[in-house]
């Protein structure tokens, strides 16, 4: 019997064009929804629009439209957006729907009913962005303590649900389901801030007309949170589909951006206690993307279009900047350099290197067709990277469980480098069938792990390996041992091509955290440059290094790390770079200006700390010291080494 898994986002207001802070919370939790799939769960994913409140009503107002004609053009964008992301929702809702109408009105009958709803005089002060209600003393410096927005003076009748007598029963439901709220830190805010006591809460509203009347008095309109969430039981099928309603509901995830987990882990527990309704397993509230500093937001405008970076690198890469890059629950600034050095790297690099270093050598070396082994030396790190993905996707760690996966591919890379299969093959030694078989099958259980997080890669790693497609795989077919000897590999193009900036000719990466004397691992990731089997490259490969003697002019500490200079370097005809280097330990900032250095000055910008560096210095490096390449005499900076 698979178990039942359903899983929401936020229901986004269509008041603008989304950004790549809601495709991070989608993307998120369609990799989640479809890695319960993957695992044979019964899966309900909704996602969907938060379409009333006077937000809405105004803006419509301002563009001369009617609301529904403003929200259902905006509407139609957001679900073309989650179509050119892949995602894989099992219900869109709007509550717009009359499903929905019905439900609210019958949820604010039930509330009377249980006495949990009265008419007063609301005073207090309005947050129309927020759609909050706060209370003078909540205010910070007269504005909105969550968006340091103006408020407005309200002063009218309202409606008032009695949230004050579910403070004690929430504590008790917290304290005895530790994973009810997540990551911690937002669990102990919330035990925090209901402690200070909880107030009644208006849920109604007379001024302004774009929203649910209320069935006992249709003057007043219900109030946008409380409309909102009830989406998630309507999309269930609460009192509408019994019989659906009882099979998904409690949802197992609400995810959610960290603003709004008060909502979702105070105010809709309560409600549901008061319709006597099963609580959500777990609200998870994950960190925001930022842009600098700030937080990414539609009324800020300091927005990134995703449809862009899909047009520009493919919807697989977006996805994986999204999943892997920032810890999931932590906030992470987004940079477009970031999302070019992830792909390059992880995609191209790691993952793109593999899969064709190994069709190639299984072409040349056992005929095109996969070998028989007799025993392996990845399978112990493959089937401990299942356990680990599993482990942490429970946990909802969904950056940690994409990294598990690349520990594998990482290995597998390294594994060539200490198997030189193309000496194996020259010297005829047996174990050649089981180095290429560990490479093809890693490879095989990667692409069945890495389909929830990405769309097409999986599927051409499948036909490249001579499988069909990845679609349908099952997590158990990510048990070792699925490749079928002999299977006929099909050599394609590269899965990721390496993205080539603009500043490609001039700039160069410091991969100074591995060390200045570490190769340049950019160039692993072109394909036509990369070393052959037999280890070698021809003269032109090595001519695509741009190797330069440049001259250092200024030299710095970067600010919380031991081992990292921040190097200006004059490369002659006004090229000054900055470069990030590992060589703190080993020299003083003050000794170097003056320093003539060889840099690789055609490797990708890196950022490092913050600091984008342009190149990579030559040193050589033992277990006692470390010495920069300095040519023996002066050479005029710029000079090209060949
Ligand atoms: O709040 N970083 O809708 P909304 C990460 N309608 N996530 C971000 C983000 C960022 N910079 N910006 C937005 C609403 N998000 C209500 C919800 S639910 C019953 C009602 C994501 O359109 C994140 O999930 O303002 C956040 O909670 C949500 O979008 C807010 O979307």
């Amino acid at each position: 019997m698979p178990e039942r898994f359903t899983i929401t986002t936020p229901i986004y207001y269509p008041n603008d064009r989304l950004h790549i802070g809601h495709a991070y919370t989608t993307v998120a939790a369609d990799a989640i929804a479809r890695f319960h799939r993957l695992r044979g769960d019964d899966v309900f994913f909704v996602t969907g629009t938060d379409e009333h409140g006077q937000k809405i009503e105004d803006r419509a107002g301002k563009v001369g439209k009617t609301p529904i004609a403003y929200v259902d053009e905006i509407v139609s964008d957001i679900r073309d957006l989650w179509q050119v992301l892949g995602i894989s929702h099992d219900d869109f809702i709007r509550t717009t729907e009359s499903r929905h109408e019905q439900v609210v009105q019958e949820v604010f009958r039930r509330l009377e009913a249980k006495g949990d709803l009265y008419l007063s005089q609301y005073e207090g002060w309005y947050c129309t962005p927020c759609e909050s209600f706060w209370v003078e003393g909540k205010l910070v410096d007269g504005n909105c303590p969550t968006c340091g927005g103006p408020v407005a003076r309200l002063n009218e009748e309202s409606y008032f649900f009695r949230l004050s007598r579910y403070a004690e029963p929430l504590l008790q439901h917290i304290e005895s389901h530790p994973d009810f709220i997540q990551p911690v830190s937002r669990r102990n805010e919330m035990i925090q801030f209901i402690r200070q006591g909880l107030e009644d809460l208006s849920v109604s509203r007379t001024s302004f007309r774009w929203g649910i009347p209320l069935p006992q008095d249709p003057r007043h309109i219900a109030y946008v949170w409380v409309d909102a969430l009830t989406n998630y039981i309507t999309a269930c099928g609460y009192l509408q589909d019994p019989e659906r309603f009882n099979r998904y509901w409690p949802a197992d995830v609400h995810l959610v951006g960290k603003e709004i987990v008060r909502f979702h882990a105070v105010i809709w527990p309560a409600l549901l206690l008061s319709l006597d309704l099963p609580l959500p397993k777990v609200v998870y509230g994950h960190g925001w993307l930022l842009l600098g500093e700030q937080k990414m937001s539609k009324s800020r405008g300091n927005v990134i279009d995703p449809r862009q970076l899909v047009r520009r690198y493919g919807r697989d890469a977006v996805r994986y900047y999204l999943l892997r890059e920032v810890p999931f629950g932590s906030d992470g600034s987004y940079t477009e350099d970031a999302l070019i050095l992830r792909t390059n790297v992880d995609l191209a690099n790691d993952l793109g290197n593999l899969l064709s270093r190994t069709t190639a050598m299984i072409e040349r070396f056992t005929r095109g067709t996969i070998p028989a082994p007799s025993g392996s030396s990845l399978r112990g790190l493959a089937d401990e990277t299942v356990r680990r993905v599993l482990e942490r996707l429970e946990k909802l760690q969904v950056s940690d469980a994409v990294a598990a996966i690349f520990e594998l591919v990482k290995r597998a890379n390294k594994f060539i480098e200490e198997e030189a299969p193309w000496q194996l093959h020259r010297s005829g030694d047996g174990r050649l069938g089981d180095v290429l078989y560990d490479l093809a099958e890693s490879l095989r259980v990667t692409a069945v792990l890495l389909s929830p997080f990405l769309l097409d890669a999986p599927n051409a790693i499948y036909r490249q390996l001579g499988l069909g497609s990845a679609e349908g795989a099952t997590l158990a077919d990510a048990a070792w041992g699925g490749l079928p000897v002999g299977t006929k590999v099909e050599r394609g193009e590269p899965i990721f091509p390496r993205i080539e900036t603009e500043r490609e000719d001039s700039a160069a990466v410091a991969e100074a955290d591995k060390g200045p004397a570490s190769p340049p691992a950019t160039e692993k990731a072109a394909p036509a440059a990369a070393a052959d089997e037999t280890g070698m490259i021809t003269i032109d490969e090595f001519q695509r290094l741009d190797l330069r003697v440049g001259t250092i002019v200024a030299a710095s500490r970067v600010k919380g790390a031991d081992r990292l200079l921040e190097l200006t370097v004059d490369l002659g005809e006004s090229d000054l770079r900055t470069i990030v280097s590992g060589i703190a330990e080993h020299y003083r900032p003050e000794e170097l200006p003056g320093t003539q250095i060889v840099l690789v000055a055609n490797l990708q910008p890196a950022k490092i700390r913050g600091i984008v560096s342009h190149g990579m210095i030559l040193a050589g490096k033992t277990s006692e010291t470390l010495q920069i390449v300095s040519p023996r005499e002066a050479l005029p900076a710029g000079t090209r080494i060949k």
